[in-house]
């Protein structure tokens, strides 16, 4: 049913693949849409309770589609880059932060523009030591977007995001683990096997406390502590009534691994 993107459910894992290996996965006004209607698949089917998000063939993502943005030599676009954003991107981007189950990018190579927003809206990047990442807006003249200012300066600090940005250098893998922008970096031959690994591990997790610990992590960062203070009450009410909690707590005191069902 989907064109531009795969959709695997494989147990408790959706692996989502950005599908257009020619134009190294550019985004295209449809591939935003499936990714949208992915996502809503992922939060609805009880079964997952972990999200990879790839790319397929050399890179992980282009950015958008930049063939699709017609500027006649030396006049404006005529794309309305408001609602493009608005109704394109930004659904996606909270579609991804808000969904209550961990979402991992496996960065198989070049992730750039909004391409980089996607793997930064994940919450934890494992890159190939093939991956980059580019801020490529400025090339083109265009500003960040996507999530990249909220983002960046959260992951990698005020100063580097400037730099980034400003520049669009391309950063390597290697560098992207030194300042903080990814979790991992693994030999390429074995990231699809390390990225699953780490996925049936997740999917092993007590997934509603997962899911409300990313809620209390990023509602936090603009909250002050009093409102985190109460917010983990709040949230730790919610996790203190699921199965999970219940069978966590009777495998400790049985000294047994415990076996979470994710409810
Ligand atoms: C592409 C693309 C691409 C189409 C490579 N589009 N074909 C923007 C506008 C509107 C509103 C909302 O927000 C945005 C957000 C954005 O994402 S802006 C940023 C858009 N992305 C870029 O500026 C990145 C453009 N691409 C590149 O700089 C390079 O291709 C990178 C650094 C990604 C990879 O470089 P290489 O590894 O040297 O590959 P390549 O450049 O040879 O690309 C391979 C093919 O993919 C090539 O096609 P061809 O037919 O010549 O083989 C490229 O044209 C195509 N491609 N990116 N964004």
């Amino acid at each position: 049913m989907f064109e531009t993107i795969r959709y695997e459910v494989d147990g408790a894992i959706a692996w989502i693949t950005l599908h257009r290996p020619e134009r190294l996965n550019a985004i295209t006004p449809q591939m935003l849409a499936e990714l949208r209607d992915a996502f809503a698949d992922v939060r609805r089917d009880d079964r997952v309770r972990v999200a990879v998000l790839t790319g397929e063939g050399r890179g992980f993502c282009a950015g958008q589609d930049l063939r699709m943005v017609d500027s006649g030599a030396g006049e404006a676009s005529t794309i309305d880059y408001r609602k493009t954003v608005e109704n394109g991107y930004n659904p996606l981007i909270e579609a991804m932060t808000s969904l209550e189950k961990p979402v991992i990018a496996m960065v198989n190579g070049v992730a750039a523009g909004a391409g980089a927003s996607l793997a930064l809206a994940c919450d934890l990047r494992v890159a190939s030591d093939q991956a980059s990442f580019v801020q490529a807006f400025v090339h083109i003249g265009l500003i960040p977007d996507s999530g990249a200012t909220w983002f960046l300066p959260r992951l990698v600090g005020l100063a580097k995001a400037m730099e980034l940005t400003f520049l669009g250098e391309t950063v390597s893998a290697e560098e992207a683990w030194r300042i903080g922008l990814v979790n991992r970096v693994v030999p390429h031959e074995q990231l699809r096997e390390e990225v699953g690994r780490l996925a049936e591990r997740l999917a092993t997790l007590p997934t509603t406390a997962i899911g409300l610990t990313k809620r209390a992590l990023y509602d936090g960062l603009h909250a002050s502590l009093h409102d985190s203070l109460q917010r983990e009450a709040i949230l730790q009410q919610l996790a203190g009534q699921t199965e999970d909690h219940r069978e966590g707590v009777q495998a400790f005191r049985e000294k047994r691994r415990p076996v979470f069902r994710g409810r």
